[in-house]
């Protein structure tokens, strides 16, 4: 043991004042040791507009620690000596500063926690792993959550985060309105056009981030996506800006649109704030303090508010919980053995399919789509036509700015391609043109017919929902809440379904 200082890595996505590592540091006896480095740039293609945001967010924290009075040692992508990996500049950073000890926060994947848990060994320093604490539910209690019950559904999971945290949660204890959950309410389909639509606030580019960014096209430029509408906030000031936008503008309509798809309208009444709250610029429980707090003062509506404190300590706690809890190995499940490669517009938006064509389009301008069209559009695709679930999930991974491997993999493999044999969903969540067509306007814009089963106009979707039943017959056809659709196909006569199924052959045929 030295007397040299504490050595506190902070990683890209630990973007927190306090973060677990720091809350207890002397900022006299401390480096903090920001990296940015290859390994983490290409371990999957991230879309260029992610990794501009990242790496211009990690350099406006380091200056904020900075002015903050922290030592910070900063090591950037071009640097001539940069080793290109965390390991490998923690290892650098040890012979620079002699530390006396490694601190740092578990990091948000079972890749990067295994490179962290070799360092002791490797710098022959003692390292502390911090759990980190910007999580309502911790790995324990989720583990405890697990043990007890049969079912792992998110639903019970989000009582107990509700009853924990107190949200929205009455003087008795008892769900404010009585009733735990308004889903019901909030499946509106697509609104009239001239109904007034809050747009996220654009940050234009300052001189740092124009500066990473004519790094990042240069050096990422055969990555996904394009910079020319980059306009995210990369400081916690600009990102609490769009926070308050949100819960001004658009919040009280959350509830009834967030199911809702229009063309060209990429954003909706949704906040646009995972980015943030998934490098650590906001504070997730702050912004459901602040949304309980615009029901409790009239200003939006059960409904709306109720939803989106669920999305937070519901569904985001709960994969984070199963990522873990289900361990590395999660990643290579399969149930369904669906191995067609993933169809090269994936990467283009460029089909006739205008669903599919608009939720890619955005995707590529700016490395954002909401969640229904992350689930029923390019997920259920993917779904229908029988992907390789680990091909989606590196897609999800690469082509949104707030995807992380804890959040990204259970959303993708579990809810979206039901790989994991129903662990996270009672069902597939999947469908054909007609619930499309419900909450969008795309089918009146498409060379398609939503209403068509087979022929050259029918829509894709509707032979390949059929294609995708009877395909999967063995492993799907026993679940009570698919009992309905697998009598409508048995009730088809035998021309029908043979001419869906070949339907179904031919469009996928054209995909290979
Ligand atoms: P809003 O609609 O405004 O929701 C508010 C907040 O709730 C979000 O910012 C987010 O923090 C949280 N949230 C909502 N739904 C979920 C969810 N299912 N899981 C976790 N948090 C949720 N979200 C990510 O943060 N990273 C991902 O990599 C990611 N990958 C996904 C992949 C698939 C296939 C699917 C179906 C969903 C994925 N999601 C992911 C969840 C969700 O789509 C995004 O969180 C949401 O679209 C982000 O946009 P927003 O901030 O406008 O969200
Ligand atoms: C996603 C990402 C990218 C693109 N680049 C960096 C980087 O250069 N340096 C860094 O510290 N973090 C980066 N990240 C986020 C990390 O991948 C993330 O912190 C780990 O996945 C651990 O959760
Ligand atoms: Fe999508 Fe089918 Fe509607 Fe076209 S008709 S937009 S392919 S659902």
């Amino acid at each position: 043991m030295t007397d040299g200082p504490f050595l506190i890595p902070v990683l890209g996505d630990q973007l927190t004042l306090d973060i677990a590592a720091m809350a207890e540091a002397d900022k006299a006896r401390s480096v903090i040791l920001m990296m940015e480095v290859a390994d983490e740039t290409t371990y999957v293609r991230h879309h260029k507009a992610k990794i501009a945001f990242i790496l211009s967010a990690m350099r406006h924290h380091a200056d904020r620690l900075r002015a903050l009075g922290w030592t910070v040692d900063y090591v950037r992508l071009n640097d001539p000596d940069n080793s290109g990996s965390f390991t490998g500049e923690v290892m650098r950073a040890v012979e620079r500063h002699r530390p006396c000890a490694v601190h740092v926060t578990e990091p948000g994947e079972w890749r990067v926690r295994a490179m962290l848990e070799s360092w002791e060994l490797r710098l022959d320093v003692p390292v502390v792993i911090h759990e980190d604490d910007r999580f309502l539910c911790t790995h324990a209690e989720f583990d405890t959550w697990a043990a007890a019950r049969k079912q792992l559904r998110m639903e019970f999971f989000y009582r107990d985060m509700r009853r924990k945290s107190g949200l929205l949660m009455t003087a008795e204890e008892k769900p404010e309105g009585d009733q735990w959950n308004y889903d019901a309410d909030n499946r509106k389909p697509a609104p009239p056009r001239d109904l007034l639509m809050p747009q996220p606030l654009r940050f234009a580019p300052d001189a740092e981030t124009r500066d990473v960014m004519d790094m990042v096209a240069t050096r990422f430029a055969d990555h996904i996506g394009i910079l020319d509408h980059f306009a995210f906030a990369v400081t916690q000031a600009d990102a609490q800006r769009q926070q308050q936008r949100f819960l001004d503008e658009a919040l009280p309509r959350f509830g009834d649109y967030q199911d809702a798809m229009l063309t060209d309208e990429p954003f909706l009444w949704h906040s646009i704030l995972s980015p943030y709250i998934n490098v650590g610029l906001l504070n997730p429980m702050e912004l459901c303090r602040q949304a309980e707090a615009r029901y409790h003062a009239g200003k939006a509506p059960l409904n709306a508010v109720e939803g989106f404190i669920r999305q937070i300590i519901g569904w985001r706690e709960y994969v984070r919980g199963i990522y873990w809890h289900e361990g590395p190995d999660y990643a290579r499940r399969n149930a369904l053995n669906a191995t067609r490669d993933l169809p090269g517009f994936y990467w283009t938006g460029d089909t006739d399919m205008h669903c599919m064509a608009q939720a890619i389009g955005q995707t590529i301008d700016h490395a954002y789509a909401h969640h229904i069209q992350r689930l029923m559009i390019t997920g259920n695709f993917a779904l229908l036509a029988g992907v390789d679930p680990h091909q989606v999930h590196i897609w999800y991974l690469e082509v949104y700015a707030d995807a992380y491997e804890w959040v990204e993999l259970p959303n993708t493999l579990g809810m979206s391609q039901f790989a994991d044999g129903g662990l996270l969903g009672s069902k597939p969540y999947a469908s054909g043109g007609a619930y499309i067509n419900r909450m969008s306007d795309y089918c009146g814009q498409c060379r398609y017919d939503v209403k068509q089963r087979v022929g050259p106009d029918a829509c894709p979707f509707n032979a390949l929902y059929w294609d995708f039943l009877a395909r999967n017959e063995r492993t799907l056809g026993r679940n009570v809440r698919l009992a309905l659709p697998y009598r409508n196909w048995a009730r088809m006569d035998d021309d029908t379904r043979a001419a869906i199924r070949d339907q179904a052959a031919r469009f996928l045929g054209t995909l290979d």
